[in-house]
């Protein structure tokens, strides 16, 4: 349906196509949702996408040795399952094919309009609608569902003279892949998840790489193998195969929130682990004692990795612990005042988690932006769906949901079965508007903090993203991922504060 709408926010004489359900992003999450409505026979959707197919981070994350760290058959929509997979940790262009095969079996691609970068979502208390602007035009919408991540903002770091800098620079979220980085003087700053990919990959063809080390990650196996012909036939032809594999690897991964969220002490089995691997794989004492990390395992994500330290051990590769002062047109000096020269700066510096900018572009009921409502309490939800203030929106990956040890496929699936029931819900009801209960997501955000408080990830002596500038930990489920599934069941209206529409007057 299209209308003309006279609001200067949304329309401006401009055409203003208005649908049912709005989802923002087409990553696992938004894509998962939308085929959810699809099979409920909603056809009153629309998926909008930033970027040119789908995937998400997946789709973006295309730089050297990209692959996944939870293993494939759990890493996969449950109702999507692929006998396929050809090894146990599937590199990132086989996850986007699937992921793009998915789309493609369950026909949703027409519900997609991609290219479309929403600029703006604000709430219209009168009509009782989200008003959203986009590089593909205006639209406003019953409901929104947020589905847009917490890894798709890449993170630059704010040292002095970068901008300055004269030679290839690129994140590695937005790998250059027409930068020839052959026998180049390269530098790569951060040594996290993505970084810890990169440096075995390039380190063979560069002439030297100097790694910028700010924290040094705990490392532990990474149990990775082509599948055997066999093994793939079991998954495709014998029945439950595949779903038993899913499940013990669920199991097996599960057994680590005791040490996380539970008894933190627990972990120091995994510290052990970890010490001994790099005893092992890091011969020079001086080497070991730079990555030798200070803080306990867990407490920044896990990293896997058979490949990174014997990297670090080449000849043409240097940790540089000092310490980055500046950044110059060809070189980056140190604090100690060393100068190093190179042709190409990679930043693998992370996203922008706790401040994503997608934020200050969402304005709830009472005028303020998403942004400044997190500034003031913290980023905080209830069951990282729903957010006070904000009616009428839902959130796929908000606050709290997020994980260091399994599957975030599992978490999506779980939020999705409560936003679809969401729905349901509203039409069953013929509600107008729901919107959580401030003191329902005071009394959820306290009891999370309070378990929070006593895990790895507030307990274990580093400082990472996981945490925000109030202290709190806004970011991770606390708890088996199971209690999480259960909790999302079913959408509890109780906790919503609810409208219904007006009644038509009366034909006299
Ligand atoms: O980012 P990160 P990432 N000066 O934030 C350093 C997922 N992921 O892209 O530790 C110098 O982890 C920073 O140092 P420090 C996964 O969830 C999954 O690697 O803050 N250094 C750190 O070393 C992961 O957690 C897979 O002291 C600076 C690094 O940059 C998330 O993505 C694969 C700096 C950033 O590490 C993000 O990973 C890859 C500065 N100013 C990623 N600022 C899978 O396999 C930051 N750093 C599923």
């Amino acid at each position: 349906m299209s209308r003309k709408v006279t609001d200067k926010a949304v329309g401006d004489d401009r055409p203003v196509r208005h649908v049912k359900t709005v989802i923002i992003g087409s990553g696992f999450a938004g894509l998962g949702l939308a085929i959810r409505l699809s099979q409920q026979g909603r056809t009153d959707y629309l998926v909008l996408e930033r970027g040119s197919d789908v995937g998400g981070t997946w789709r973006d994350n295309t730089y050297p040795g990209a692959a996944c760290d939870v293993p494939s058959h759990l890493y996969s929509y449950s109702f999507a399952l692929n006998p396929n997979w050809s090894r146990s940790f599937s590199r990132q262009g086989e996850i986007q094919s699937y992921i793009q095969g998915v789309a493609k079996k369950y026909n949703v691609l027409d519900k997609h309009i991609f290219d479309c970068d929403v600029t703006g979502a604000r709430w219209n208390d009168d009509t009782a609608q989200w008003e959203i602007t986009s590089s593909k035009g205006d639209f406003t919408a019953d409901t929104v569902v947020s589905a847009v991540g917490a890894l798709c903002e890449p993170n630059l770091p704010d040292i002095k003279g970068i901008n300055t800098f004269e030679g290839e620079i690129f994140h590695s979220a937005r790998w250059n892949h027409d930068a020839d980085l052959n026998g180049k003087r390269v530098a790569i700053i951060g040594t996290g998840a993505s970084a810890i990919q990169i440096i075995p990959s390039i380190a063979p063809q560069v002439a030297k790489l100097d790694v910028y080390q700010r924290t040094a990650p705990w490392l532990l196996p990474r149990v990775d193998r082509p599948y055997l012909k066999a093994e793939q036939l079991a998954f495709k032809h014998v029945p439950g195969v595949q779903r038993l594999s899913r499940a013990a690897i669920y199991a097996a991964r599960e057994t680590q929130v005791v040490g996380l969220a539970k008894f933190p002490a627990l972990m120091q089995g995994f510290q052990l682990l970890a010490k001994a691997k790099l005893q092992y794989e890091v011969r020079d004492p001086e080497l070991r004692k730079k990555v030798t990390p200070d803080f306990r395992i867990g407490c920044k994500r896990m990293l896997i990795s058979n490949e990174y330290y014997p990297a670090l051990s080449r000849d043409n590769v240097d940790v540089v612990t000092d310490g980055i002062a500046e950044i110059r047109a060809g070189s980056i000096v140190t604090k100690d005042g060393t100068e190093r020269e190179i042709d190409a700066l990679i930043v693998a510096t992370g996203f922008h988690v706790t401040d994503s900018p997608t934020y200050e572009t969402i304005t709830g009921r009472d005028g303020r932006t998403l942004s400044e409502v997190f500034d003031e309490i913290g980023q905080q939800g209830y069951k990282g769906s729903a957010v006070a203030n904000f009616p009428n929106m839902f959130f796929l990956l908000g606050p709290n949901v997020g994980l260091g040890h399994t599957s975030m496929v599992y978490m999506i699936e779980s939020q999705i079965n409560y936003i679809s029931d969401a729905l349901t819900t509203v039409d069953r009801l013929g509600l107008r508007t729901v919107e959580v209960r401030r003191e329902v997501q005071d009394a959820y955000n306290e009891d999370l903090q309070a378990k929070l408080s006593k895990t790895v990830w507030n307990t274990g002596g580093c400082a990472s993203w996981y945490l925000d500038k109030h202290g709190n930990n806004p970011t991770l489920w606390p708890d088996f991922t199971f209690q999480f599934r259960r909790l999302t069941k079913n959408f509890d209206v109780s906790a919503y504060a609810t409208t219904t529409a007006p009644a038509e007057p009366k034909a006299v």
